[in-house]
């Protein structure tokens, strides 16, 4: 083990009770004279304890001791034991988190019982592990909960008070064990409890891009997680809390390996590393899913070709699958990358990528594994607009796919940028099943330095109207199956982990893990209530802070998005690492990776025209959106250059020329992460020194980078729109010269800001358009 294990109390706990049975008067007096001082001393100690020192280690599942007096006597009489027979894996898991949980917030070990003997039992399991729960009568709502899904109800049994929490299945038991810890981390009260949840999504994975060297593509929180050399065995602490923590927000999947693959995980000896860590994962419901690489049959087998038409390579996946599952029974699938950014694939035969994915599908089809195919595909040769290149490609396909493939789809069609309108293959494709793709690492937000809490971005895209079906038939319901009928549904999020102690760089990084797996259970779920349990779970309960802290994470998207691509600016990034502006980048062999490409600038104007007159990408979309975003008259701001190309003064919407808007808007973006700062100074002293102190750091960054990000695109748009800056703007701290130089990541100084406008706390956009 290395390091403390996940959750560990730091500090003096309280104590257990005296022993019974004493009786004389000085004893009596004695002990409680031991009682009240200890006592104040547990209030001295917990007084102090938010401020503790701590590493980020313990993620959202630090299980603190409840500081709320009326709440912790409230959980300390309805929960006095915990009854959870059975002796399977996952249920070991449950009952194991549960006491720990409840020992860490009720400051005192609960016992465990075998039956419901007295008031106040926690009654756990499913029907199967527990005789007690199968006399309740829950048939009804259980048959509502399926597999996953589980209820939680205040019950009287035998006449006791008693909590319970049943499901179906042992993994449904303990996803209600973390929902009702989550429900205890966020103080809530547990009268009339009445719980009934079943996620939405049926395959919630995370994808790793994690090489077998242990780097990780777009990885900014350390090496990869998985210790492949030491595999299979020694098994690192971490890969429990890892199993932990997804299972807390019901990630059910992992996929292992970078998409950008290596056949070599196929091979014998890392299968083997493979099904160890599948073993640990089991417990918590977690499936392990890897990356195939699609001429794996040449480069391990041996084979002259990886032409899915021919029997030799189909018998090689078959038997190569057959393998897979001999060693991890459960295994999920394959996740494929293929023809996109020099990734072998089927049109290297002349195939389709229906023909590539139906191979692999066969082959696991018995073993009832699944392929997830990625539409992330652009032709190597930059033929037409790439945004329009996905739906070209795919389209045509529908329907053509075997029943367990899913056509996994990036949120939208360029490459997870700050802001992108939802993908035109949602809605499009309505005889496949497709999966949401999602990334939680930020690759174009500013790596692990930039506070940008991503659930409002999910929440755009899951709650975009793709009319495909008329009005309301939004992405959400497209990847939850209800829009077209479909059984197979899954949701997939590009992992930000790594082996920083705190898991993921940037300590709010977190919340973006923790989001995604809330928005997978439940895509209707709202992104605000989801940044304050985070909150309260992962800091304080001090409610100016969390108050304070929440409206800084809702609009930190939108305030990247100022300070990096305002007005539907996309792709304008530096070249290869992608942190930093780059609205110069031009040459080097594919347009459709520079940024001129994208943004188009000359003295007339800037924007990519995607409307009839231009790429007539908008066309891809069903006729309301089309209509609306085609349009200039109707377009919202925020997505204004990715749809039209707009002349230097033409009048916007606030009545400013589109010069001085965009300065307007990328002011308004330094001035936001200025506000943050002043945000998190005025939180100090509520929460523990480390993590404040390490956000402190990363907000003095974030602020030069957009000062970076503003000057550089500034100065070099002012070259083509030949305006001066408006009266007020903050005029830029170097030349044009000085950051077209920079080609490396790091974030160049400033001096101390002339401008700096002084608002006391945040301040800047809230919301798009
Ligand atoms: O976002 C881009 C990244 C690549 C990535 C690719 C993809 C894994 O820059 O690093 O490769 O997309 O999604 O396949």
């Amino acid at each position: 083990m290395k390091g403390r294990a996940m959750g560990e109390r730091r500090g003096t706990g309280s104590r257990g009770q005296g022993t019974a049975g004493e009786t004389r008067g000085p004893r009596v007096l004695r002990r409680a004279i031991v009682r009240i001082v200890l006592a104040a001393l547990a209030i001295v100690v917990s007084a102090a304890a938010p401020l503790r020192a701590d590493d980020g280690y313990g993620l959202w599942l630090r299980y603190p001791r409840v500081d709320d007096a009326a709440r912790m006597a409230e959980y300390r009489a309805s929960i006095t034991r915990l009854v959870l027979p059975g002796e399977s894996p996952t249920l070991r898991a449950a009952r194991d988190e549960l006491r720990r949980g409840l020992r860490g917030m009720l400051g005192m070990e609960i016992p465990i019982s075998p039956s419901v003997s007295a008031s106040g039992a926690l009654l756990v399991g499913t029907p199967a592990s527990s005789r007690r729960i199968a006399a309740l009568g829950l048939g009804e709502e259980l048959r509502r909960v399926g597999d996953e899904g589980f209820v939680i109800r205040a019950a009287s049994v035998g006449g006791r008070r008693t909590i319970v929490i049943a499901a179906n299945r042992d993994v449904g038991v303990l996803y209600g064990a973390f929902h009702l810890l989550r429900h205890l981390q966020t103080h809530r009260p547990l009268a009339d409890l009445s719980i009934v949840q079943s996620p939405r999504i049926g395959r919630r994975v995370l994808n790793h891009w994690d090489n077998l060297d242990r780097s990780v593509e777009r990885g900014y929180a350390g090496r990869s997680l998985w210790e492949w050399d030491a595999l299979p065995d020694s098994l690192s602490a971490r890969y429990v809390d890892y199993a932990r923590a997804n299972a807390s927000i019901g990630i059910n999947g992992t996929v292992l390996t970078n998409v950008n693959a290596n056949a070599r995980v196929l091979t014998a000896p890392y299968l083997h590393k493979v099904r160890a860590l599948a073993g640990v994962f089991r417990p918590y419901g977690i499936r392990v899913y890897l990356t195939a690489r699609f001429s794996a049959p040449m480069e391990i087998g041996g084979l002259e070709t990886a032409d899915p038409l021919d029997p030799a390579v189909r018998a090689w996946w078959k038997a190569k699958a057959d393998e897979i599952y001999r060693t991890i029974p459960d295994f999920g699938g394959f996740l494929v990358k293929a023809n996109s950014e020099g990734q072998p694939g089927p049109q290297d035969y002349q195939r389709t990528h229906a023909d590539g994915a139906n191979m692999l599908a066969e082959a696991v089809a018995p073993h009832g594994g699944i392929v997830m195919w990625r539409a992330f595909v652009y032709s190597a040769e930059t033929p037409t607009d790439r945004v329009r290149q996905a739906h070209d490609e795919f389209h045509p396909l529908d329907g053509r796919f075997q029943g367990n493939v899913l056509v996994q789809v990036k949120n939208g069609p360029l490459d997870f940028q700050p802001r992108e309108p939802f993908h035109p293959l949602f809605g499009a494709m309505p005889r496949t099943p497709l999966m949401l793709e999602l990334q939680i690492t930020q690759e174009y937000l500013g790596h692990a330095s930039d506070l940008v809490y991503l659930a409002p971005l999910f929440e755009e895209v899951l709650d975009a109207d793709t009319h495909a079906r008329g009005a309301g038939s939004t992405v959400a319901k497209v990847i939850d199956g209800s829009l077209e009928g479909h059984r197979l549904t899954a949701i997939a999020g590009v992992a930000n982990t790594g082996t920083d102690r705190n898991w993921t760089g940037h300590p709010f990084g977190q919340a973006n893990w923790y989001a995604f797996g809330r928005l997978a259970w439940d895509p209707d779920a709202a992104s605000a209530e989801i940044a304050e349990e985070w909150l309260r779970m992962t800091f304080t309960h001090d409610p100016s802070f969390v108050a304070l802290v929440k409206a800084m994470m809702m609009r930190s998207r939108e305030t990247a998005v100022e300070y990096m691509t305002p007005l539907g600016l996309h792709h304008i990034m530096a070249r290869d690492h992608h942190y930093g502006p780059g609205p110069w980048v031009e040459g080097g062999g594919r347009a459709d990776w520079t940024s001129v490409y994208y943004h188009r600038a000359d003295t007339l104007g800037v924007g990519f025209d995607r409307t009839a007159a231009g790429s007539s990408a908008v066309a891809q979309y069903a006729a309301p959106v089309a209509a609306r975003w085609g349009s200039r008259q109707t377009v919202p701001d925020s997505l204004l250059l990715w749809f039209h190309r707009v002349g230097w003064t033409e009048r916007m919407r606030s009545g400013r020329t589109l010069w001085d808007e965009l300065v307007h808007r990328y002011d308004a973006g330094v001035d936001s992460v200025r506000g943050m700062r002043r945000t998190w100074d005025g939180v100090r002293g509520t929460i523990d020194p480390e993590r404040h102190a390490d956000v402190a750091a990363r907000l003095a960054t974030q602020e030069k980078v957009a000062r970076w990000w503003r000057d550089a695109a500034l100065l070099y748009f002012q070259q083509f729109s030949r305006q001066p800056f408006p009266p007020g703007a903050e005029p830029p701290a170097h030349s044009l010269e000085f950051y077209r130089r920079r080609v490396g990541p790091e974030v160049p100084e400033f001096g101390e800001a002339t401008h700096a406008i002084a608002r006391p706390g945040f301040s800047g956009p809230s919301r798009p358009r």
